[in-house]
């Protein structure tokens, strides 16, 4: 399956955050824990250029911890700053603030010589739908940014004051104007990074169930109450639209349904805490 979204609302973010970006003391590069390296647009990255990036595995809460904290070390021996959150809630919001004041020590010490308190101004990007409005929310204290369940809520530019001297610069979800990892594309697709609407979704749901049947066997089967996976993954679709009574009239399995359900199953998390990208450095 081919996957390909580069609307022209991503190619002026890309313009806008190129601009912004010389105002700002550093990025915020927020991932979604359930597919940390396919969330990792390097276009996003050589924005910052020498600017310091500080990495946020958001959605921790539908991943397993144990998972949460290889990834940590993966980014720790990598050197590369990273706290992992869950922008819903506001259980690590002291811990980002200190992370980020760390991470721009040296220029509020070098204010802080001349008397000035130097106000750390950081921009929150990202792929689309990985909580970065909500966690610029969470952050503030307010609802002062829309967020929303599918990709592509945020369409321009807006600035965030939170009262400990941090303005966050929230920007609309971008991503690789082309992929070279169809695979990368495929989990971005199943975690809602990529907009629904421009998709397959029996497709996708196909894609997303040969996915399971060689990395989470036993969490699909048990969701749906099936024996094993058929041959083709479109057999196994049926498969569970039967197990869900999606029919239509005349007897004809409804997997449209079934696709959705499958996907809505996943994003959701009531197939399980599972995690598509696994950390390249172990400890
Ligand atoms: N479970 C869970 N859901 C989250 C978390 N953070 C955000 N969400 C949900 O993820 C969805 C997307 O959140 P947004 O904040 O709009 O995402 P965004 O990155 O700003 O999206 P774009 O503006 O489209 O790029 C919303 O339904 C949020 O409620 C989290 O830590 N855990
Ligand atoms: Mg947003």
């Amino acid at each position: 399956m081919r996957i390909q979204w580069f609307p022209g609302h991503m190619t002026k973010a890309m313009r806008m955050m190129s601009e912004q970006v010389a105002q700002v003391d550093c990025l915020i590069c927020v991932l979604d824990c359930r597919a940390v390296s396919s969330c990792v647009n390097d276009n996003l990255v050589k924005i910052a250029g020498s600017k310091p990036v500080l990495y946020v595995l958001n959605k921790r809460d539908l991943v397993d911890q144990g998972d949460v904290a290889a990834w940590e070390s993966d980014f720790a021996a990598r050197g590369k700053a990273c706290i992992a959150t869950d922008g819903t809630g506001f259980r690590h919001r002291d811990k980002l603030i200190a992370k980020l004041k760390e991470l721009n020590a040296p220029v509020i010490e070098k204010y802080r010589l001349k008397g000035v308190r130097k106000t750390v101004r950081a921009m929150v990007v990202g792929v689309p739908n990985t909580g970065k409005s909500t966690l610029i929310n969470s952050l503030c204290g307010a609802k002062k940014t829309v967020t929303g369940n599918k990709a592509g809520v945020t369409r321009g530019k807006q600035w965030v004051t939170l009262s400990s001297g941090i303005e966050l610069l929230d920007t609309p979800g971008t991503l690789p104007p082309s992929f070279e990892d169809g695979d990368k594309a495929l989990k971005l697709a199943f975690i809602g990074s990529v907009k629904d609407d421009i998709l397959d979704l029996v497709e996708l749901a196909q894609e997303f169930i040969a996915f399971m049947q060689t990395h989470f066997e036993d969490a699909f089967l048990k969701r749906y109450g099936l024996e094993g996976f058929c041959e083709k993954p479109h057999d196994t679709l049926e498969a569970v639209c039967r197990k869900r009574g999606f029919v239509l009239s005349g007897g004809v399995l409804d997997v449209e349904r079934g696709a959705r359900a499958v996907i809505d199953d996943f994003r959701s998390g009531r197939m399980g805490k599972l995690m598509l990208d696994a950390p390249e450095v172990s400890e």
